[in-house]
């Protein structure tokens, strides 16, 4: 790693629903040109220190996920975005674009309208309305594995489907936990567990992919405000407070695929503390391959909640993270 001298990053911070995004808006690393995947590939390899110096304590927690804008490919895309977390890097976040979209537009850099923006998975779109909330257009989503059994040790045998959303998800509707914000000590060892017993068990998604998320199921707490309510564990441990973007991309993927869910009908997600993004689905008509997919559209809302500049003097210790 090629650490520098004292530095510092401006940051502008929001949260969708309750989950956190730190959109770093000066002062982080230079990555170059080529694709985003090509970027994130430096990024990870060159500049690690900085994601960790961010996102970790004693600047952040588990709980955050950054987002790096870089200069777009495509001069009339808004922006090129790099998602990253207390572990690593993620190939699109949903509540993330909806933290990047409010952030934009406080800093005067976009108004109210379409705009598109650029990520090592794919472009994505998405609408900034008046009110906080954005819909973005997610990346084509599918289900890749429909019911795939996995034996976990100390718990016995659980059945998910393996589906994308932009992540990689494993989504479990019977699974015996009661979704409750109270639980969520329980519900983290739970999917903890599944997510280990995955990757012992070689279940992936395509091309060997690693199973990274893992999301659970459940009757919403209202039925008038929303039709089902989730948990979902992050890599790094942490559970997404919001309903999770990709997450409830896979969660439509798999509800098209069995015929419940038709184009344009709408699906409201309830995350763990409550929060709600609606989702609605179009075919994907442009997909070549086996799978049945879908362009998600999801909906939420996101507030910004800090404006700071972070510090790293490398004499500190700790200061590219606990
Ligand atoms: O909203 O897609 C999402 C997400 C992924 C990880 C945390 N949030």
């Amino acid at each position: 790693m090629s650490v520098q001298s004292n530095f510092s990053i401006d940051v502008i911070d929001s949260h969708t629903g309750g989950e956190p995004t730190r959109v770093v808006v000066a002062g982080g690393p230079d990555l170059g040109d080529g694709t985003m995947a090509e970027r994130l590939q430096r990024f990870r390899e060159q500049h690690d220190h900085v994601r960790s110096a961010i996102i970790c304590e004693p600047r952040g927690s588990d709980v955050w996920v950054g987002a790096l804008l870089c200069k777009p490919v495509n001069p009339e895309n808004a922006a090129g975005v790099l998602f990253f977390n207390n572990v690593g890097y993620l190939g699109m976040c949903g509540h993330g674009t909806i933290g990047v979209a409010v952030t934009l537009a406080r800093q005067g850099l976009i108004t109210p309208g379409t705009h598109r923006l650029e990520t090592p998975v794919g472009d994505i779109s998405f609408v900034l309305h008046n009110n906080h909330r954005v819909s973005l257009e997610n990346v084509s989503s599918y289900r890749f594995r429909k019911e795939v059994l996995v034996e976990v040790p100390g718990i016995g045998a659980v059945t998910g489907d393996v589906a994308w959303g932009g992540n990689w998800f494993f989504l479990i509707g019977e699974h015996g936990q009661s979704l409750d914000a109270s639980n969520t000590g329980q519900l983290t060892d739970f999917c903890w567990r599944v997510r280990q017993a995955l990757k012992q068990q070689g279940i992936c998604g395509e091309d060997g992919q690693e199973i990274d998320h893992i999301e659970l199921f459940g009757p919403p707490s209202d039925p008038g405000k929303a039709d089902s309510k989730n948990f979902v564990l992050c890599p790094g441990k942490a559970y997404d407070r919001s309903p999770c973007g990709t997450g409830t991309s896979a969660k439509l993927a798999c509800l098209y695929a069995d015929g419940k869910l038709k184009e344009g009908q709408s699906w409201r997600q309830e995350s763990i503390i409550g929060s709600v993004f609606e989702g609605t689905v179009r075919k994907d008509n442009s997909a070549t391959d086996e799978w049945e997919r879908i362009i998600p559209t999801i909906t939420g809302s996101a507030y910004v909640c800090a404006e700071s500049r972070l510090i790293v003097d490398p004499e500190d210790r700790f200061a590219y993270g606990i």
